[in-house]
């Protein structure tokens, strides 16, 4: 494993860190072992309280340095780190791959993420506009600016071990805050990794050590945050349950979050479709990361008068999946992420078949040569009904629900009858269908697609979802003001004071 020696990740290690500073924490050891062939990659050490308190007070320190670099200098920084990222695409790439088990294609398209949002953001930061009004009063300017908020922590899922960090870290940055990342507990040695990428950047350029702060650990350490009013801003992906959780504590405090939580994607695959169009869109939408994306295609919901044919193509495509090792570009579809998540898959088999639910492709373990880290599993297509209580539940795996429509409004009915409001598409030619879909009365989640999947989103565009994917908003488009404070400003350049709304106050003769 060349890429793992390339990137610095050693057997053991802390993974706690101030930026180019390792802290050897003093916490439990977090052991990773790939999904994809069940060897321990490497640990690291949890951080217990004093690691996180010296991490935090390194990263207020940084802050009142930082915020004071021009943000077009801050924007350089990370445009280094785009180039650092693009040199190391191939080995990150592999990580992710590994620790995580998506196939290698999705292992460089994430690290590809993380290099559009530092350009994205490398732009940004000579954009972080406020607008100019007229005051109502002669002599006086009003207008606002945005300010940094301080220390932004970020609570990334398993799914996206790299990406999702990025998108949130690129911007906060430029904005002019600090960072403290915990990553999920299954991939901490892909943090580690970007860790020390990032290290090589900032160490160059002077970086105030606390910029980047590392933490690991699992829910006691994104309790730690969640609770922490020294963080204005927690951004957290993972579990509806977790960030139930999450927004109460930080609500409690009135912090801010950004939340990006489950989804329950459904495809509306209309009577007008291109079903050659659809097929590709659809079936990565649902095997892609083996159905762990937030963003996967869970559901599909058929115009009754193409049903049979789009159910034959999907039959065929299913059979073409290849299933195994996700380094081997041959494979499709690798492992999911541990034997929990094969668990839960099964449950969600059965739970599906007991409520009448009848599989067309059916699940199971894969057994056998390549396959012995037993997290490998077949991914399958299910016939329903809308109300299915499996149907309403986000299961972060391989299984596609399939059902019939007859009217459009039923089929944006079933789309929207669910709790998540993440990620939507219909497949037509028709341009009043397209139109219905994404107006007032159509699609409630946060991204609608015309002929394209669920999945897949560019890193321009706000990311994030309606319901309980938790409404907050991701990467491009204006998500960067989530990570600022803004500040009315109103000046008076001339000899009187006169008062808002015409209000008269005067002091005798003065
Ligand atoms: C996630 O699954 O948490 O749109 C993020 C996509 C990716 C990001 C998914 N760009 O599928």
């Amino acid at each position: 494993m060349q890429f793992l020696h390339e990137l610095g990740i050693e057997k053991l290690q802390s993974g706690n860190s101030t930026g180019s500073v390792f802290i050897p924490g003093k916490g439990r050891e977090l052991i990773s072992s790939s999904p994809v062939d069940g060897t321990v990659i490497g640990s690291v050490t949890e951080a217990d309280e004093s690691t996180y308190e010296t991490i935090i007070a390194q990263a207020q320190s940084a802050f009142l340095q930082w915020r004071n670099w021009p943000a077009p200098r801050r924007g350089e920084i990370v445009r280094q780190i785009g180039d650092a990222l693009r040199a190391h695409k191939d080995q990150l790439g592999r990580l992710v791959s590994y620790e995580m088990g998506k196939s290698l294609q999705e292992g460089w398209g994430e690290v590809q993420e993380m290099i559009d949002i530092c350009d994205f953001a490398v732009g940004l930061s000579r954009q972080l506009y406020g607008l100019t009004m007229h005051s109502e009063r002669p002599t006086h300017r009003m207008y606002e600016q945005w300010h940094p908020l301080g220390i932004v922590g970020i609570i990334s899922a398993f799914n996206f071990p790299v990406a999702v960090w990025s998108w949130n870290s690129a911007l906060a940055w430029v904005c002019g805050n600090v960072t403290i990342w915990k990553p999920s507990e299954k991939t901490p040695l892909c943090s580690v990794a970007v860790q020390k990428i990032v290290a090589t950047v900032f160490e160059k350029n002077g970086v105030p050590e606390g910029v980047n702060c590392l933490v690991q650990g699992g829910r006691e350490v994104g309790e730690r945050i969640s609770h922490d009013t020294r963080i204005p801003l927690v951004s957290a992906t993972g579990s509806t349950r977790m960030g139930k959780e999450l927004a109460a504590a930080v609500g409690a405090r009135l912090g801010k979050t950004i939340l990006e939580l489950g989804g329950n994607n459904a495809v509306i695959i209309s009577q007008h479709a291109d079903l050659s169009m659809a097929l590709i869109g659809c079936v990565f939408g649902a095997v892609g990361t083996a159905g762990q994306r937030c963003t996967s295609t869970r559901r599909l919901i058929i115009h009754e008068s193409v049903y049979e044919q789009f159910k034959n193509k999907l039959i065929s495509a299913y059979q073409q999946i290849k299933i195994g090792d996700p380094l081997d570009a041959a494979n499709h579809v690798g492992p999911l992420i541990d034997r929990q998540a094969v668990e839960q898959y099964l449950s969600a088999i059965e739970q599906c078949k007991a409520s009448g639910g009848k599989f067309i492709v059916e699940g199971k373990v894969l057994e056998g040569t390549g396959y012995e880290s037993g997290c490998y599993v077949q991914p399958c297509v299910a016939e329903v009904t809308p109300d299915m209580p499996i149907v309403q539940h986000e299961t972060f795996a391989p299984i596609l629900y399939i059902m019939k429509y007859r009217e459009l409004e039923e089929a944006i009915a079933i789309q929207n009858a669910v709790p998540q409001g993440l990620s939507s598409a219909i497949i037509t030619l028709h341009l009043r269908e397209a139109e219905t879909f994404l107006g007032v009365n159509g699609s409630d989640c946060g991204i609608a697609n015309v002929n394209i999947g669920t999945s897949g989103a560019e890193i321009g565009g706000a990311f994030g979802g309606e319901k309980e994917t938790g409404g907050g908003r991701e990467s491009g488009s204006d998500s960067w003001k989530a990570y600022m404070r803004r500040q009315t400003n109103t000046i008076n350049w001339g000899s009187q004071l006169p008062l808002a709304q015409g209000i008269q106050f005067s002091l005798g003769d003065e």
